[in-house]
Formats: C-alpha cells, structure tokens, sequence
C-alpha cells in the first residue's frame, strides 16, 4: 500500500541535490521546509503544515521565536565567539542565570546534546574516582534498555538498537543496561559497588514516548541516595516546558544529581547544551581537561538566557500541561480502530499504530502531510506527537481534525 506520494517539481529538485551531494543518514518525510513561525512551517511551494516534530523537542518556543531571533540578532553583530582561550562578557551572566534557573552551583556549557552527555560520562568517573574512591577504570554506569542519549562510538556502546550499533564497533566498556521503569532491577544492579551513576531519560523518547509508573523518579532518587552513586538524568528532549514541568523530574520533585539541558535550551536557533551538577562533582574537572571550541561562546549564551527566559514568561509549561491533556483526550475520543495506545505527558506524546500494514504508521504520516501536518514515526508502528509549546485549543482541535481525517484514509 502506497499513498501517492505528490511532490512540485520545484520540491524534486531539492530532494535530487540531496540524493546526489549528501549522505543518506536519514529517509525524511518528502517535503521541503523554507520558512517557520510558531506552530507552523511552509514548504518551497508555500504550503502551510502543522509541526507536530518540534526538531524533536528542539523548537518548544515555537520557530522563530521574535524574542530569541532578536537576541541572536543582535548579539551576531557584536560577538560571536572568542573561545574558552579568553574571557567573554557573557558567559559569567549567564552561568549564573542558567545555575540560579535550575538551582544548582556550576553549568559546563557545551553544544550538542550528545555532547552533554559524554560530558556527563566524565564527570561521572571523575567523581567516581576522586571522590567515591572506585578503584581506578573500574567505574560502572548503569543505564536503560532502549535508550537514547546520542550518536557518538561511546554512547551507541550502550545502545540497545542494532540500527544505532551495527558495524560501529569495537565499543566501550563500563556500563550495564537494565530495564527503564524498573527500580528492583536498579537495586540489584546497585548491589555492585564500583557503580558511579545511573544515567536515564526521564521519559524515553525514541522508544516512543515511553512514561514511568508514578513514583519512578522519586524511587530512583532514593536508591540513587541509598547506594551512593550518581542520579544523571537525560532531560535533552523532557526538559525545557515540553511535559508540562520545567523538568520532566519535576513532576515529582526530584532533583537529579547532574542534569543535562540541549535542543531548546537555545529555541531551535544553534546548538547549546548544558550539564548543571554542585560543585563536589563538577569541580573535579580540573583546567585543560575537557571542553569544546564553541562551548559557552557568546552567541550560545545570548540566545540562551532569552530562550530559557520566554519559557517563563510565556507560561509554556502550564500549556503544555493543558494542551498535552486536550490533545491525549481528543485522540482517545477518535476510538480509530487504527490507534491502540495514545500515551504520553504534557506535548510530548505519541500513539501506536496497529494495522496488517507495517508501514502503517508512515503512509499516516504521508497522509498527515498532505493533509497539513508534519509528524514521523519512530520504531516504526509509533507516531511522535509533540507540537511547539506555543499552541492553542483552536490549533490542537484542528490538528485533531487533521488526524483523524487522514487516519480514515488510511486503506
Ligand atoms: C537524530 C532520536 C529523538 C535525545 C536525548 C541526547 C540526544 C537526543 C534524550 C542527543 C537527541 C535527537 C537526535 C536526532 C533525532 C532526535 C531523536 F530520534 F534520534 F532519538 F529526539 F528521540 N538525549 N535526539 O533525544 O542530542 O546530539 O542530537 O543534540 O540523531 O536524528 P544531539
């Protein structure tokens, strides 16, 4: 079963130049964007779609964001990178803007998201090492079944996804997977006494939207506590307003003891991350032992404070809140016989796709297309359902419309 798959001649042209010139390290929905705003983008021939991606979490403020762009803007024409060789005038303001934000003592600034959390990695044996006292190359990390924290040689190491592992190999050791959601096998895997850290996204999500039992966090903080060792939570695409917390930990008031911050921390503008832990930890990176060429330049700390400022001043968590229940109650009343699960909290959602077609989930997503709405699956039979954090009732209703035409044209 193959929708028609209807793309301009003026569309075919950008998709051959890619053909020919770039890696095939993706296969994208076949549109080609040229222009966003808010909840919106346009395609090359000026066709309107909802984003219901968000650059994977990147883009919570909405694109384009007036007040992020302004500050990009502005900043652009009078700094935009000096380097960690030498001081900048922005990088102290706003590590004590992003530290007195989340409440902790230090921030590493870095770029990628991936980059955080091999920055994470470190730190953890770092602490593991000189403050613990694990006997040296022996810290372990224990992280989640199905996880993804990236795509670098030593974050695939612990991937469980032979997509993300094949022939990539030799990988590296010093770490354990366990199940996510499961705190009896967190506690056996505790019992070892060279564990540094339990590294884990709050929600997983390229698993496919993938939410805890409450009680999850709070759990993990305990055992984290009881045994020593480091709470490391992933909050690159739970972070940032998108669960209707600030943090997704937030839903249970857990503090994790070294938090990593990407993708919307700079609203979809350039890359910034950031991993925020006290000093204990984060002091025992000494001078000249880590960090990156733009990590912290002037440009990323411009548009960061402003990004993480609209967060608050637009209310974007309560929103999310409000807009993930409305969408997750409207989708459930569709009762599609296409749809066995609808899952998810505040704007990060997903549902699952049951069909005999198991590309049932794509020919949605190319029907969505047409039809006005950008989504992609992941893992195949799930569709990720994670709208800007800026959309209205008005908007959620007609996007629910969207869905479900296009899943009544699902054949
Ligand atoms: C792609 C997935 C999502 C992340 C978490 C770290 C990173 C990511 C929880 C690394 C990045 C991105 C990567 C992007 C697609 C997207 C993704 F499908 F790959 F798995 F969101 F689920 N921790 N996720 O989600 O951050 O280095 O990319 O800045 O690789 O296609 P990054």
């Amino acid at each position: 079963m193959n929708s028609t798959i209807s793309i301009s001649s003026t569309a075919q042209q950008y998709l051959d130049l890619e053909e020919k010139y770039g890696a095939h390290n993706y296969h994208p929905l076949p549109v080609v964007l040229n222009r966003g705003e808010g909840v919106f983008l346009y395609d090359v021939d000026g066709k309107r779609y909802y984003d219901f991606l968000s650059g994977y979490s990147a883009v919570n403020q909405g694109h384009c964001h007036p007040k992020i762009i302004a500050s990009l803007v502005e900043q652009a024409q009078k700094l935009t990178l000096t380097s960690r060789a030498f001081h900048s005038n922005l990088l102290g303001e706003y590590e004590k803007y992003i530290t007195e934000y989340f409440g902790y003592e230090k921030v590493l600034p870095m770029n990628t998201g991936v980059e955080a959390v091999e920055t994470a990695i470190k730190l953890c044996r770092k602490w593991a090492y000189e403050v613990k006292g694990i006997a040296a190359g022996q810290a372990k990390i224990i992280v989640c079944d199905g996880n993804f924290h990236g795509r670098t040689i030593n974050v695939i190491s612990f991937s469980s996804d032979p997509t993300a592992t094949k022939n990539f190999g030799p990988f590296v050791s010093g770490y354990e997977s366990i199940p996510h959601n499961d705190l009896p096998a967190l506690e056996k895997a505790l019992q070892d006494e060279n564990v540094a850290a339990f590294l884990f996204e709050p929600i997983q999500g390229e698993a496919g939207v993938v939410v805890p039992d409450a009680g999850y966090y709070t759990g993990v903080r305990n055992l984290c506590h009881e045994y020593h060792v480091l709470m490391v939570a992933d909050e690159i695409q739970s972070g940032l307003a998108r669960t209707g917390k600030m943090l997704a930990c937030d839903h249970e008031k857990v503090r994790p003891d070294i938090l990593m911050l990407g993708k919307a921390l700079s609203g979809g503008v350039l890359p910034v991350s950031a991993v925020l832990c006290d000093d204990e930890i984060m002091m025992t990176i000494k001078p000249g032992e880590h960090g990156s060429t733009y990590g912290g330049n002037p440009l990323a700390c411009a548009v960061a404070i402003t990004a993480l400022q609209v967060l608050k001043d637009e209310n974007m968590a309560a929103n999310a809140a409000a807009m993930g229940n409305l969408l997750r109650t409207e989708l459930k009343k569709l009762n599609s016989p296409y749809i066995s699960i609808v899952r998810g909290m505040g704007l990060l959602n997903a549902i699952v796709i049951k069909h005999p077609n198991p590309d049932a989930a794509w020919e949605l997503c190319l029907l969505l297309k047409e039809n006005g709405l950008l989504a992609k699956p992941t893992h195949g039979d799930k569709i990720r359902f994670a709208p800007p954090l800026v959309i209205n009732k008005e908007q959620v209703m007609e996007c629910v419309g969207i869905i479900d035409t296009s899943l009544k044209q699902l054949v």
